[in-house]
């Protein structure tokens, strides 16, 4: 047996059930010499305009994912046995300073990036992407962007402020790390301030994908609009308000009218044809999630299908 590799994940109904949960009962391992991917917790939500509580989502989206089993069918692949993957814990975040946070979320992303490992982020609010885009775009160059949201997060400011969940993907753009014309944005709702809020979109090259044109056209078609960001390396942020608050009530912006659980699995599996190099599942917030916790539970198999995805690139 290959000695890099982490131990095995525990049996399902393992007395570890009991015991801490780690994302999908892998084991807890910091040593990026031993991985292919590993899964980040962000524990933040400093960047929160509205309502807080992501940073609680690793902690519960771990609980939740302790169902995951070995074999995805739809993809035909086996993640655990193609890709040594690990819980990686989380990033030490500072909550009440959003730059601590952010050099510290680069800082372990750098360390990830620099041994070759994928990291697969769990937030936190939306703001935890682009300390994490800067630190990839410095090892890949500018990155096309796959990013699935009910809305654009590509405004100024917020209340005077550069830095919030809302402003990511400007502030991305702006400094390089994304290029805007590889940039496809899907599932795009709801009120805004005004037209504008679209023109950097206009200047700068990004593509939406708005819910409509998902429910009216089909999977098929979206999944088809993915093909032109083949070629050069991609990143998939997925803020889970995609997803309709009907499935994904756990959200701090919601927006009503989103995707439905399956079509945001189906989604996500396209992104099979695409080079990924990074991903993240960002904004649950559990106190505002239902019976079940099915917000969290939705994350932790988007994860697993982001896993799968880049399984089968190995
Ligand atoms: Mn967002």
């Amino acid at each position: 047996m290959d000695e890099t590799r982490p131990a095995p994940r525990d049996a399902l109904h393992s007395p570890r059930f009991a015991q801490p949960a780690t994302f999908m009962r892998l084991p807890h391992l910091r040593d990026p010499a031993a991985l292919d991917v590993a899964i980040l917790g962000i524990p933040y939500d400093g960047g929160t305009s509205y309502r807080p509580g992501a940073r609680h989502g690793p902690r519960h989206i771990r609980e939740q994912s302790s169902l995951i089993r070995n074999y995805n069918p739809a993809l035909a692949v086996s993640p655990f046995e193609r890709l040594r993957v690990a819980d990686y814990g989380d990033v030490d975040v500072a909550p009440l300073s959003m730059e601590r946070t952010f050099e510290a979320i680069e800082r372990e992303v750098d360390g990830l990036t620099a041994a070759r490992v994928v990291p697969l982020g769990v937030g936190g609010d939306h703001s935890v992407t682009l300390p994490i885009l800067r630190a990839l775009a410095r090892r890949h160059g500018p990155l096309g962007l796959v990013h699935f949201d009910a809305h654009p997060d590509t405004w100024d400011e917020y209340g005077g402020s550069r830095h919030f969940h809302g402003s990511t993907f400007r502030r991305a753009v702006e400094e390089g790390a994304v290029d805007g014309r590889r940039v496809l944005q899907i599932g795009i709702r709801g009120p805004v301030r005004g037209p504008g809020d679209f023109d950097f979109h206009a200047e700068r090259g990004l593509e939406v994908v708005r819910i409509e044109e998902v429910k009216e056209r089909g999977l098929g078609a979206v999944c088809a609009r993915l093909d032109r960001l083949r070629g050069a390396p991609v990143y998939c942020s997925f803020d889970i308000d995609a997803v309709d608050p009907a499935y994904a009530p756990a959200t701090g912006t919601p927006e009503v009218g989103g995707l439905s659980a399956y079509e945001a699995l189906v989604l996500v599996r396209a992104l099979r044809a695409l080079p990924l190099i990074g991903a993240d599942v960002v904004e649950v917030s559990p106190p505002y999630d239902g019976p079940g916790q099915v917000t969290s539970l939705l994350a932790a198999n988007l994860l697993f299908e982001l896993l799968s995805v880049l399984a089968l690139r190995r």
